[in-house]
């Protein structure tokens, strides 16, 4: 490897202003190479006699996006970060910081240091690092705080989300909009009409407002926040900065820094970020893959799934048609997705003109012809391969050629599907989340003869979406759903062993999940592939199934519900558990929470380690991205593929041999080597 260093970092003179100029492509992140340019050309220009003010500015797409998430973790390279800031701050001559894009978490940072900000309307600023885990950790919270008052300080270090430049110009945190095309030219200007002012304090100034608010915002997000550390290191650093000299308030930001640094959150939320960004690389596929355009998406069925797919299109002002059957359940679908972008709007997330543009590129009809201009098809019925084949064998005939043709199937074989058609190239499995308009995760489902361009364009579709897509494999339940099977028929099986459906769930949510398979189950419907034959009575599920305990929309399934859909643990539930033990004379005994960790999540992995093997995930972390988005897999744990290594492979294969589970090679293969996925 070459010991060159990159020339990532630049100056340029207008009369006696300089112009610092960051070009650190896609993102102009602090990678070692920038801090160095930053330190030498801010040394040049405090050295040079002629300059009197010093712009610093950025080419490319955006501002600063941040420190560099690659290095992370890694030796430390270049001139420390901190201590380049200080030079910055401690430059004699006014430095104007000119924004345009992200100014986001060490860029903003940066931007800080500098006396003056001026920024595009269409600017962003945020100090986001909470969102891996991680706060500002070069000053930002002790900044922040002394430039726009602890709560907005506290509100954004701990939430993470950017501000648009206007709020940050009321704020104080920006000086001056510049025109959208001239911001350079404006900032050399304002830079120019600062020099008699001279540079203006950063450090040496009050914290001002109440820190009442922490305690507020710890409240409001309690539910948001749980099992989550960085939030709270967040708003404990902004409530030192109340209190401490800037200096120990930096020491405090340091300490509580390097603590999430290396914690294993923070590189379960820094793992996350990359994995969701390679999930949209699909393996072995050119990268200039040409796209299918889709102006125009046809959805077969207005049930909730239906329903919800349509919702993602129209609101990126994609036209859609549904397609039902009988003019009942077409009028109610519709009515469905009215009512909810009515109660959207009362939460003032779209205007009513919105909602009113949205359902008028929405065409309700009964006939499957009216799917002859689409360039994409959803189908999304029920899950019966004949009335699906049936279903595709009709599209067949009726799109045009070079529309894709898509099953949003939680688990059939999209290749039979295929067989429907004589166009297998163009069929593949969009495998939507419910509540489908909400739930960010979309399985895009390869078949064995799905093209490529087909395949790339569902992938970029549901990036447009604003969903995380996934490239799966045919399988039985291919990714997310193919892992919860044994996870499910563990849990049942501990049920008949001893532990309740309360204490297995309760394992679950303590674990950061949002709920437990039971409380999964009585939400989706006990009656979810039950046989209907209240006669057959083979499992526990059957028995439940039998007396009506179908969950939640029955007020009874695993759990009992009072009528505002409140649990509370079943006797007639403990009875029918007891009656299947008696029967298959197994004698109950006590399950600690430790073996039912060992018994559903571990055997996730393994399954994991299967996919893997098989080919139907590309890569271990689009597992967890599927965890993540999918099944509400809390992201400080990374998502299962992440958490094995977390946990150790080694001790996950001890347990399950010791369960008596068949463990996969793959999984053997990494604990034998001690590493993870
Ligand atoms: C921090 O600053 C800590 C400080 O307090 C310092 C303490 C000492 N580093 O998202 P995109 C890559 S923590 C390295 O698809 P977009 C990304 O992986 C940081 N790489 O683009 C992708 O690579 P590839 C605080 C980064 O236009 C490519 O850039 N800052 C970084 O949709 C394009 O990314 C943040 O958390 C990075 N910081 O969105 C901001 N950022 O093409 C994180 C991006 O190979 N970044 N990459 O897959 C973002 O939120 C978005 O990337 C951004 C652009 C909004 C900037």
């Amino acid at each position: 490897m070459s010991d060159e260093t990159p020339v990532s970092v630049t100056m340029q003179k207008d009369g006696d202003v300089a112009v610092v100029i960051v070009n650190n492509p896609p993102v102009n992140a602090l990678s070692w190479h920038v801090r160095q340019g930053l330190k030498d050309n801010f040394e040049a220009a405090l050295a040079d006699g002629g300059v009197k003010a010093i712009v610093l500015r950025c080419d490319g797409a955006t501002f600063i996006a941040g420190a560099d998430i690659s290095e992370f973790g890694k030796p430390p390279r270049g001139p420390d970060f901190n201590a380049v800031l200080n030079m910055i701050e401690a430059s004699s001559k006014p430095v104007v910081a000119a924004i345009h894009g992200t100014a986001l978490g060490g860029g903003l940072e940066t931007a800080l240091v500098c006396h003056y900000r001026v920024a595009v309307p269409s600017a962003k600023l945020g100090v986001p690092e909470v969102k891996l885990g991680l706060l500002p950790g070069a000053g930002g919270t002790q900044r922040l705080p002394r430039v726009v008052g602890v709560e907005a300080a506290a509100t954004m270090t701990s939430l993470g989300d950017p501000l648009p430049a206007a709020k940050a110009k009321d704020l104080g945190l920006v000086d001056e909009l510049a025109g959208e095309d001239s911001l350079a030219a404006d900032a050399i200007a304002y830079a120019r009409a600062k020099i008699a002012d001279g540079p203006r304090p950063t450090r040496n100034r009050a914290v001002f407002g109440d820190v009442a608010v922490i305690e507020q915002l710890k409240t409001a997000n309690a539910k948001r926040w749980r099992g989550f550390e960085a939030p709270y290191a967040n708003l404990a650093c902004v409530e030192a900065a109340t209190r401490l000299p800037f200096d120990e308030g930096l020491a405090f930001e340091r300490e509580q820094f390097m603590k999430l640094m290396f914690g294993s959150q923070s590189a379960a939320q820094r793992h996350i970020f990359f994995a969701e960004r390679q999930a949209a690389k699909i393996d072995g596929l050119p990268k200039n893959t040409q796209l299918r355009d889709i102006r125009k998406v046809g959805v077969i069925g207005a049930g909730t799934m239906g329903g919800g797919i349509s919702m993602n299109f129209l609101q990126k002002g994609i036209p859609v048609t549904i397609v039902e059957m009988q003019q009942e359940a077409l009028d109610r679908g519709v009515g469905v997705i009215r009512k909810n972008y009515d109660a959207s709007a009362a939460k003032g997330r779209f205007k009513p003109e919105q909602v009113d543009q949205m359902m008028g590129i929405l065409t309700p009809t009964l006939n499957l012809d009216d799917l002859a201009d689409c360039d994409l098809i959803i189908e999304a019925v029920y899950e019966d391969m004949g009335v699906k084949k049936d279903i595709f064998g009709k599209l067949d005939t009726i799109a045009k050629p070079g529309a894709i043709l898509a099953s949003n199937t939680s688990y059939l074989d999209v290749d039979e599907i295929a067989t429907a058609t004589s166009r297998p190239g163009d069929v593949l499995g969009m495998h939507f989340f419910s509540p489908a308009n909400v739930m960010k995760l979309l399985e895009v489902v390869r078949g064995d003869k799905t093209a490529p361009d087909a395949l790339a364009t569902a992938m970029a579709i549901g990036k447009k979406i604003g969903k995380v897509a996934v490239v799966a494999g045919v399988c039985d339940g291919f990714i997310g759903n193919r892992m919860l099977k044994p996870r499910q028929v563990e849990a049942m099986k501990l049920l008949m062993e001893g532990a309740t459906p309360a204490q297995v769930d309760k394992v679950h949510v303590e674990f950061g999940m949002p709920m437990g398979p039971f409380q999964m189950s009585d939400l989706a419907g006990v009656d979810i592939g039950w046989h209907r034959d209240p006669n057959r009575i083979e499992s526990i599920r059957d028995a439940l199934c039998a007396e009506g305990r179908w969950g939640q929309k029955k007020q009874a399934g695993f759990y009992d519900y009072d009528e505002k859909r409140n649990p509370s643990e079943s006797a007639r539930v403990a009875e029918l558990i007891e009656q299947f033990r008696a029967k298959a004379g197994v004698e109950k005994r006590e399950i600690t929470d430790q073996e039912i960790i060992e018994r559903t999540l571990y055997p996730m992995v393994n399954e994991g380690a299967l996919i893997l093997t098989e080919g139907k995930a590309q890569r271990a972390s689009d597992i967890d991205v599927v965890w993540i988005y999918g099944y509400g897999w809390p992201v400080y744990r990374g998502g299962p593929m992440f958490w094995a290594g977390l946990e150790g492979t080694d001790k996950i294969v001890a347990a399950l041999e010791k369960h008596g589970f068949e463990v996969a090679p793959l999984l053997k293969e990494k604990a034998e080597a001690k590493t993870g996925f």
